[in-house]
């Protein structure tokens, strides 16, 4: 009986092995490391939106400050929590973001904003008044992302911002990205690990406000009214393959029991079959692959 559970026991590691590689190439990549990443999970509120990759903890502002929640996007043992804005707080924090970037976040909210990317429900912005090379990222008129910027475009400098098609204000946990291409200036924009829209804004270092806010503006911004969770920033363009495989590592590996949107992700089932055997089969290669926590 030894020997038969010892060859079991094989097995089941180089099924384990083999699925690794399987899910690897259905869209699982070495992962771009963040140069900010703010996961909010402080259990104090006031206390400093802790950086976990950099050195950019944000400064919380309003009375009272952001409220921890205990409200999370996924049952990751390794996510506590997220931060609870009502619209008049919100925490600082260093521009860091300037030529090619990506900004991700996993947000709830109802908050509808305005027209323009200064006047929005922002998640992020680095704002200045009246033309200058800055940016807004959050939630339009309509409910739907909108990113936008100041910068050049056609040999004059001008605000121009790209707009989504989904409707994320509906109190439900979405993961929402932008990329932006400084030589192209080309803006995707992208939810629950799908694109859901692209144009062209200016190009153009985005500088010109060396703060940044969360969850607020600096210009008319719209209240932003709602839970917001691992907030990232890549200095660099993230691929969409990318996105989708955070997402889909984030959502539906690890998460089971709760409404997803759709995403229409071809890879899911595949993925969720490989983690779930993986689980079961090769327990603690499995758990080597856990996602970043957030
Ligand atoms: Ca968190
Ligand atoms: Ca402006």
């Amino acid at each position: 009986m030894a020997s038969k559970f010892n060859t079991l026991g094989r097995i089941s590691a180089l099924a384990g092995i083999a699925l690794i590689f399987a899910v690897s190439t259905t869209g699982a990549m070495a992962a771009s490391t963040p140069t900010n990443q703010w996961k909010f999970d402080e259990a104090t509120a006031g206390a400093a939106a802790v950086d976990s990759v950099g050195s950019n903890s944000g400064t919380a502002f309003g009375n009272p400050a952001p409220q921890p929640s205990t409200e999370v996007a996924y049952t990751s043992p390794s996510n506590p929590g997220s931060m609870q804005f009502d619209g008049q707080n919100y925490y600082e924090v260093a521009n860091t973001l300037s030529a090619d970037f990506t900004i991700c976040a996993w947000i709830k909210t109802l908050s509808t904003g305005g027209d323009w990317h200064w006047i929005g429900a922002n998640i992020i912005e680095a704002e200045v008044g009246g033309y200058g090379l800055d940016y807004g990222f959050g939630i339009d008129n309509e409910g739907k992302l909108m990113f936008g910027n100041g910068g050049e475009m056609n040999g004059a400098g001008n605000d121009n911002n790209v707009k989504g098609m989904t409707v994320v204000a509906d109190n439900t946990w979405h993961e929402v990205c932008v990329t932006r291409n400084n030589t192209t200036g080309e803006i995707i924009l992208f939810v629950d690990g799908n694109q859901d829209a692209s144009g062209f804004t200016g190009v153009g270092l985005l500088t010109a406000n060396p703060v940044a806010r969360i969850a607020s503006g600096t210009d008319g911004a719209v209240p932003f009214v709602g839970l917001i969770d691992d907030l990232r920033l890549y200095t660099q363009i993230l691929p969409g393959t990318e996105i989708a495989s955070n997402f889909e590592t984030d959502e539906v590996i690890y998460q089971s029991g709760v409404g997803l949107a759709n995403t229409g992700n071809d890879s899911r089932a595949l993925l969720a079959l490989g983690g779930s055997l993986l689980l079961a089969g090769a327990g603690a290669i499995a758990f080597a692959r856990v996602k970043r926590a957030s």
